[in-house]
C-alpha cells in the first residue's frame, strides 16, 4: 500500500468499528474519546499538549485516571498500524475518531494529515489537563478556554456525549446518555432539556444523573450545561436545529484536532521551545 493512503487507512478504520463483543457492538464511540483526550491536554498559553506527538503511548500519560479505558481503543487501532506502518500514532488516533464520527452518522470533519510521533518522553504534559466530570461550568470553562475554546464551541463540542457509554471500572460513572449511543444525532441536547434527571449513587455509590427509568444517565458537567444560562442557550438551539449542530460540531471537533499542531522542521522547534519553557 503506497504511503500516503488515507483513503485505504480510512476503510481499514472502518472496517473495525463494528464489534460484536465490545460496547453495543461498536468500537466507534472509544475511538472518538481517544481523539479527544489525545488532543485535549492543549494548553495554548505555554504550547504544549495536544494530539502531535501521540505523547498518550507513554506510561506517564497512558495512566492519567482521566484516559482510563482508552488502552481498548489503542489496541483496537493496532492492527490498521501494523498495515499501514507509515502512518503516525498521532495522525491514526486523530483520523480514527474523523472516521468514527462520520461511519456513526457524523458530520465529515476536515482533517489534516502531518502529526509526528518523534519526540521522547520529556514532552508528555502533566497529567490533570482533562476534564473532571464530578464538577461543574467553572471547571469546564477553564479546561476549555486553556486549549482556546469559546462558549458555544463548548456546548457543540458536548454534543458527542450522543455517542458512547460511561464504565463504571472506567470513570466510576455508568450507562449511556441515549438510548442509541452509536448513531450520532442531537438527542443528547433534546434529552438533557426534556428528560427528568434526577440525582443518584450508582452501583458503585458514585453520583450522577438518571432518567426516571435509571437508563439514560448525565454527568455532573453535562447538566452544568443547563443549569449555566449562556451554555443553556446553546443547548436549546442545538436541540432545535440539528443543522447548525452538525456544522458547529464539526468545525470545533476539527479544531481540536488541530491544536497545538504545526507542522515541518518549524513545528519540531516550536515544541522543543515551548517544552523547554514549561
Ligand atoms: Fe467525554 N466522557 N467528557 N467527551 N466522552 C466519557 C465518555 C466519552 C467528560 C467525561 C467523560 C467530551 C467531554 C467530556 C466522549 C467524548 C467527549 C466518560 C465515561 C466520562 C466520565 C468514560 C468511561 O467510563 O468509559 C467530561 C468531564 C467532559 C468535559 C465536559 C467531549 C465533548 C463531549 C470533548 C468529547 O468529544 C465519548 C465519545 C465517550 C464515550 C466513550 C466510550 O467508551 O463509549
Amino acid at each position: 500500500m503506497a504511503a500516503g493512503d488515507y483513503m485505504a487507512v480510512r476503510d481499514a478504520i472502518k472496517k473495525i468499528i463494528p464489534h460484536s463483543s465490545y460496547d453495543d457492538g461498536s468500537a466507534g464511540p472509544v475511538l472518538v474519546r481517544l481523539a479527544w483526550h489525545a488532543s485535549g491536554t492543549y494548553d495554548k498559553k505555554s504550547g504544549t499538549g495536544g494530539s502531535n506527538g501521540s505523547t498518550m503511548r507513554y506510561k506517564l500519560e497512558a495512566s492519567d485516571e482521566a484516559n482510563n479505558g482508552l488502552e481498548y481503543a489503542r489496541k483496537f487501532l493496532e492492527p490498521v498500524k501494523q498495515q499501514f506502518p507509515w502512518i503516525s500514532y498521532a495522525d491514526l488516533w486523530t483520523l480514527a475518531g474523523v472516521v468514527a464520527i462520520e461511519y456513526m452518522d457524523g458530520p465529515k470533519i476536515d482533517w489534516k494529515p502531518g502529526r509526528v510521533d518523534d519526540v521522547d518522553e520529556q514532552y508528555v504534559p502533566p497529567n490533570g489537563r482533562l476534564p473532571d466530570a464530578t464538577q461543574g461550568e467553572d471547571h469546564i470553562r477553564s479546561i476549555f478556554y486553556r486549549m482556546g475554546f469559546n462558549d458555544q464551541e463548548i456546548v457543540a463540542l458536548s454534543g458527542a456525549h450522543n455517542l458512547g457509554r460511561c464504565h463504571a471500572d472506567r470513570s466510576g460513572f455508568e450507562g449511556p446518555w441515549v438510548p442509541m449511543p452509536t448513531r450520532f444525532s442531537n438527542t443528547y441536547f433534546k434529552l438533557l432539556l426534556r428528560s427528568q434527571w434526577h440525582k443518584r449513587k450508582n452501583s458503585v455509590g458514585v453520583e450522577q444523573y438518571n432518567d426516571e427509568d435509571n437508563e439514560l444517565m448525565m454527568l455532573p458537567t453535562d447538566m452544568a450545561l443547563v443549569k449555566d444560562p449562556k451554555f443553556r442557550d446553546w443547548v436549546e438551539k442545538y436541540a432545535d436545529d440539528k443543522d447548525l449542530f452538525y456544522a458547529d460540531f464539526a468545525a470545533a471537533f476539527g479544531k481540536l484536532l488541530e491544536l497545538g499542531v504545526i507542522r515541518g522542521p518549524e513545528g519540531k522547534a516550536l515544541r522543543q521551545y515551548a517544552r523547554a519553557k514549561l
